[in-house]
């Protein structure tokens, strides 16, 4: 249901149930989260690149596992989450490498906000982003309530989430809940070729510069300053700042190892 291939630091991370627009089944959730658990535990891997197979992105939850006329009674949707969604989000927010999200097609749900909770997201012009929640009875889960409002504010995230509209990529971009929409043939190339820039770069620093921006969201101006001095403490002692800073004297381009 998941496909991963590591080349050069990057891991490619392809949700693959092309079939039911890479709608997530249990056995998808569990596999997506060992390939972000991998990109934990691997020195080796210092980006990760997200994608869908087929059309679609992804579709989120699986509705036909779902249907309630087969079901004794009404199901406990907050213990799916605690099981499945929520440590996968987790991972992917305090994972201390780049994410990058190549979204090819339809995100809609729960695989609209596992989209946006990575560090940055790339659209197929066609792709649209839709918070189907409101249409079945649902509320915005997978981060969306966190990612929207930050990114957006109350007025787009209200307007979003309760009209289930959805949202061009162009229209995503324009409103800076995602990095950049691009020409559908040029998707797969923008983003591998970013992925394997940053797969090339100081991962370390990189990491921190995630944790930092992400610290923001909730941090006062004090103690996001406190935050940058200890950060850049972090950053001011690995091997790759002081690769960059020789580099740039040598007027040479910088070697760095992700360390
Ligand atoms: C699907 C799905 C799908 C199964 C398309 N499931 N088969 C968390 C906690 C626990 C429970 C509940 O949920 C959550 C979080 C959530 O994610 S809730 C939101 C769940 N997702 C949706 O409500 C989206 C449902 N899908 C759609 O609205 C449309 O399919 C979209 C807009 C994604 C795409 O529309 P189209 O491009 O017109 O494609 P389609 O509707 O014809 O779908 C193609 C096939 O994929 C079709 O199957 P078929 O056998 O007829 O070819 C769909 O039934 C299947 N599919 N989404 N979520």
């Amino acid at each position: 249901t998941v496909l991963t291939d590591l080349s050069d630091g990057m891991l490619l991370v392809t949700l693959n149930r092309p079939d039911k627009l890479n709608a997530f089944n249990e056995d998808m959730h569990l596999a997506l989260r060992a390939a972000i658990q991998r990109a934990h535990d691997e020195d080796e891997i210092r980006c990760v690149l997200i994608t869908g197979a087929g059309r679609a992105f992804c579709a989120g939850q699986d509705l036909g596992d779902r249907d309630p006329r087969k079901m004794d009674g009404p199901p406990d949707l907050g213990e799916t989450l605690a099981t499945f969604y929520n440590p996968t989000l987790r991972l992917i927010r305090s994972l201390e490498k780049p994410i990058v999200v190549a979204v090819n097609g339809v995100a809609a749900g729960a695989g609209a906000n596992i989209a946006l909770a990575c560090d940055i997201v790339l659209a197929a012009r066609s792709a649209r982003f839709i918070q189907a929640f409101s249409k079945i009875g649902l509320t915005p889960d997978a981060g969306g309530s966190f990612m929207l409002t930050r990114l957006l504010g109350e007025a787009r995230a209200k307007g979003l989430a309760l009209t289930g509209e959805p949202l061009t990529a162009e229209q995503a971009a324009d409103w800076g809940l995602i990095w950049k929409a691009v020409d559908d043939a040029a998707l797969m190339d923008e983003a591998t070729a970013l992925a394997h820039r940053f797969a090339s770069g100081p991962t370390r620093g990189f990491g921190l510069t995630k944790q930092s921006i992400q610290a923001a969201s909730t941090n006062g101006f004090d103690a996001q300053l406190d935050h940058e001095r200890d950060t850049q403490r972090m950053a001011g002692r690995t091997a790759d700042y002081a690769e960059g800073v020789s580099a740039f004297l040598d007027k040479r381009a910088p070697v760095f190892r992700g360390q």
